[in-house]
């Protein structure tokens, strides 16, 4: 890759890939192009053809993908299982047919086995059964993976595969129904606090272990592989430490200044355990994260108050499906009738 060639950023308006374009820019890499989703539906295999048959990019990072938390997870399984699958299929097909030079491709931890050996190494990957509130989606970035390694087998097509684990950071989703946890927990400590309510609901149980990676972080990562990775093999990418939702809520808590109780919603589901990821492969490449967990959180937080204005919320019956796309914003969940615990 250099500073002179085509790149595509497919995903450029979502967390990972605005990450990726900020962080191509600063390294001076300026000939990009960029599509929107109105401008180019990915899901489309006759639209993603004339896009690549036309600009024909040299470099691919394919960060455009269905996401979304827990439960948009579980509720959505046609999109996150269907949409996921056309995306890669057509950009990773037509990224070969047109003569792109790389393709980086982006999977995530959560298509590890539920139960993996912690921290979980690559090698995990397919050894035994998935968590169930997430199995769509894992399905179909494990089919992708799997897509890549087929076309790097039977082509020689230099494309490679990354698995963050969770990450967060400026532009990332804070709509309560489909976000995941840490912009969550900011929009409900922060609209809590401006409202002056002395509770805020936490899902689950409180005690699962999640890894947190600041989403700049990721976009150094996957810039260095891009120059300096050319093997078919997953690589991982995490921070190498994981904390519990109840310590990571008191974080947010501490950090936007609410001093109310928390209380946890047993209705909400817990996930998996645990899913700290092994990253001995990267580091062994010379990468490092740079942002630690309370400094990545105070620099989300800050870009949340400065741009909140801008998440437009929606009419108060959009389906569901609809919320997947966008940033848009919804009331908090209700509390579980049941009666939640209370944790401080
Ligand atoms: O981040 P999250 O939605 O997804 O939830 P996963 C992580 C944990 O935080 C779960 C709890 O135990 C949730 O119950 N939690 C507590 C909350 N309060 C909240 C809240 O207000 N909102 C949310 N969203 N969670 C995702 C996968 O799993 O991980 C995706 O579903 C993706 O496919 C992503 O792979 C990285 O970490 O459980």
């Amino acid at each position: 890759m250099n500073k002179q060639s085509l790149i595509y950023v497919a995903g450029h308006k979502g967390l990972v890939g605005s990450a990726i374009v900020r962080g191509l820019r600063v390294q001076g890499y300026t000939n990009l192009i960029l599509r929107s989703r109105a401008e180019l539906d990915l899901r489309d295999p006759s639209a993603v053809d004339s896009f690549f048959s036309h600009h024909r990019p040299a470099w691919v990072f394919l960060a455009a993908a269905k996401v979304g938390g827990i439960l948009a997870n579980s509720t959505c399984p046609v999109e996150f299982l269907r949409d996921n699958l056309n995306i890669q299929n057509n950009v990773i097909d037509a990224s070969h047919r047109y003569g792109a030079q790389k393709l980086l491709f982006l999977g995530s931890s959560c298509i590890y086995p539920k139960f993996a050996p912690q921290p979980i190494r690559e090698e995990s990957l397919l050894t035994s059964e998935l968590e169930p509130t997430n199995q769509w989606y894992a399905i179909a970035k494990i089919a992708g993976i799997k897509m890549m390694q087929a076309y790097h087998q039977q082509f020689g097509f230099n494309a490679i595969s990354l698995m963050p684990t969770n990450l967060y950071g400026p532009g990332d989703n804070f709509d309560l129904h489909t976000s995941h946890v840490l912009p969550a927990l900011i929009r409900k400590f922060h609209d809590a606090q401006a409202a002056g309510q002395r509770q805020v609901i936490i899902w689950g149980s409180g005690t699962p272990r999640r890894e947190f990676l600041y989403v700049d972080d990721l976009a150094d990562a996957a810039i260095l592989l891009m120059l300096n990775y050319h093997q078919p093999a997953i690589v991982n990418v995490g921070c190498g430490e994981d904390w519990t939702i109840l310590q990571l809520a008191k974080l947010v808590a501490e950090i936007t200044g609410f001093r109310g109780d928390l209380v946890f919603d047993a209705s909400k589901p817990d996930g998996t355990p645990r899913k700290l990821l092994d990253i001995s492969r990267i580091s062994a490449l010379g990468w490092r994260p740079r942002t630690g967990l309370r400094e990545g959180i105070e620099l989300t937080y800050q870009w949340y108050r400065e741009n909140r204005w801008k998440i437009a919320e929606p009419p108060a019956d959009a389906p569901f499906e609809t919320l997947l796309g966008g940033r848009s914003a919804t009331e908090p969940a209700a509390v579980s009738p049941a009666g939640p615990d209370r944790a401080r």
